[in-house]
């Protein structure tokens, strides 16, 4: 059954009533991406986004097949896989999508029930539970498609002390640059084909527990831009956030559509990185070449304090300094929220990161579609795919 929370009424007590708690998640374990390049890609996650280095699996480890490059900024970890021969099963994922992320890793209590849970619940299998040792201790993991050939991936980790995974060195590296004061995976976006979305909302509801946190139908995404419907799915605690989004019959080309064309089907579209000082974050990812998507135009910003109405009280940043970095600004019944989104972080139109600071607000910044998604459109523009 199909259990909507609409964002006056949105709640954790909503949510709990809504959920079966049988797919408990402690958060995000780890997000891996697999590319082309894996040592580069690293080096741009380090320089740009402030990553550290944390572990690393590959020749030097005894892997034959494939290298792997782990990377850490607060409670974030990504792992950048690349393949090393022509035989690996990695490449068709690269000539198929590009980089992109393969598998959203989520930490659990026991990863063998949260297996079973799922593929009873008809979860199609990616990976039996596998038991990996070294001397740290033990990890249990397990993994489930969920859609495109994006991997749910359970890993249980209660009984370990090691980095990372057994298989995994400690990468002690001499090139370290700063931290950029991101902190933790917010929530991360799927886009899947026309009129998938429910299915999907399905599949969450009924394999993994979750609820539908928010809804955004194509008129409230109303623009004559491209359009778009998009449903958040959370999990029962609300740690795990997954808005779905299909593409919508609109006078452009959708900016799902778009992805679709070029990521060859469903996959990750956005992941959103919390920080508490996105002025900070922001001017330092724009100093080490991170490209954002531009500014809203001056008429967004002249509406703020109007559309802020009494959160404007509480704000503390300076709307010009926001301004001038191009951040948006949103507000819903709890507080407010400011966020900005990167141009794709590969040669396909496809992947991007969103940086938020959530002041309250538990929304998804409804109130910045409008201006968002004419920003997205200047760039289609630019590709020759509105
Ligand atoms: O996650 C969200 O819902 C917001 C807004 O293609 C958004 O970040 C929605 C759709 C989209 C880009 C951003
Ligand atoms: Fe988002």
């Amino acid at each position: 059954m199909s259990k909507e929370v609409t964002s006056v009424e949105f709640g954790l007590e909503k949510i709990f009533e809504g959920a079966q708690d049988f797919l408990p998640l402690l958060g995000t374990d780890y997000v891996e991406f697999i590319v082309g390049n894996a040592k580069q890609a690293a080096h741009f996650y380090k320089t740009a986004f402030g990553f550290q280095s944390l572990a690393y699996a590959g020749l030097e480890t005894g892997v034959r097949d494939r290298a792997s490059y782990v990377l850490v900024q607060d409670k974030i970890r990504i792992v950048l896989t690349t393949p090393l021969t022509a035989e690996s099963e990695l490449n068709n994922h690269i000539v198929q999508h590009g980089d992109g992320v393969k598998v959203v890793a989520l930490w659990v209590e026991d990863a063998r029930k949260a297996y079973e849970e799922t593929t009873s619940r008809g979860a199609k299998s990616y990976m039996e539970p596998v038991v990996e040792k070294d001397e740290f201790g033990e990890v249990v993991r397990a993994g489930i498609y969920t859609y495109g050939e994006t991997v749910h991936m359970f890993v249980e980790r209660k009984n370990y002390k090691g980095t990372f995974l057994p298989g995994f060195k400690k990468w002690e590296s001499d090139y370290n640059p700063s931290p950029v004061g991101l902190k933790y995976v917010d929530h991360m976006v799927g886009n899947v084909g026309w009129n998938e979305m429910n299915t999907w909302v399905k599949w969450y509801e009924d394999v993994m527990g979750f609820v539908n946190f928010l809804s955004f139908d194509d008129k409230q995404i109303n623009t004559e831009y491209s359009a778009l419907m998009s449903k958040v799915m959370s999990n029962g605690n609300g740690r795990i956030k997954f808005p779905i989004n299909e593409p919508a019959e609109g006078k452009k080309k959708s900016q799902v559509e778009e992805y679709l064309d070029f990521y060859n089907g469903a996959g990750i579209q956005h992941i959103a990185v919390a920080t508490d000082d996105i002025i900070k974050t922001v001017a330092a990812m724009k100093s080490r070449g991170v490209e954002f998507l531009s500014a809203p135009p001056q008429s967004y910003y002249d509406v703020i304090p109007a559309r802020l109405g009494v959160h404007m009280d509480m704000m503390k940043e300076d709307i010009k300094e926001l301004q001038k970095l191009g951040i948006m600004i949103d507000a819903d019944e709890e507080g407010y929220l400011l966020q900005i989104f990167t141009k794709p972080v590969e040669d396909r139109p496809t992947l991007f990161f969103e940086i938020i600071q959530r002041m309250g607000a538990r929304g998804f910044g409804a109130g910045n579609f409008k201006a968002l998604f004419e920003s997205i459109e200047r760039e289609q523009e630019k590709r020759g795919t509105l």
